[in-house]
């Protein structure tokens, strides 16, 4: 009986320290990335080769991946800040990929409040749409 007793206090232990690291693992979650009306930055008026860059307080979350020719692409990267918490800055680049410099059209900052949140930043090359959650 005492065994038994250990191997239920040893999978209690475990369950515990799984529920830790899953909290801690992601203070901050961004997700849903997606853009209305993007418009590239190159001359001609050609279309956006849209990607965005994530930041929060300063550290790089990093990018999603490119959606070329697009006007309304989104995107299915998702973006984990262990060390982010409530009042840090989040900070979002939309930049139009090219061949030789990709252009950076336009950022989008915001404060984060508790719970989760869909933001929409409007500028004039385009809207961009994220969620956050802050956990
Ligand atoms: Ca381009």
């Amino acid at each position: 009986m005492t065994f038994l007793y250990d191997v239920r206090l040893a999978c209690l232990a475990m369950l515990m320290l799984a529920l830790h690291l899953e909290f801690t693992s992601a203070a901050v979650q961004v997700t849903n990335l997606r853009a209305d009306n993007l418009s590239g930055a190159d001359p001609a008026g050609n279309k956006a080769d849209g990607y965005v860059k994530v930041w929060c307080n300063g550290v790089f979350g990093g990018m999603t991946e490119h959606r070329p020719g697009q006007t309304n692409p989104w995107w299915s990267a998702e973006f984990n800040f262990p060390s982010c918490e409530v009042g840090d800055t989040m900070k979002l680049e939309v930049w139009d990929k090219d061949t030789m410099n990709d252009d950076n059209m336009f950022t989008c900052t915001s404060k984060l409040e508790s719970g989760t949140h869909d933001v929409s930043c409007k500028a004039s090359k385009g809207t961009l749409y994220y969620k956050y959650r802050v956990y």
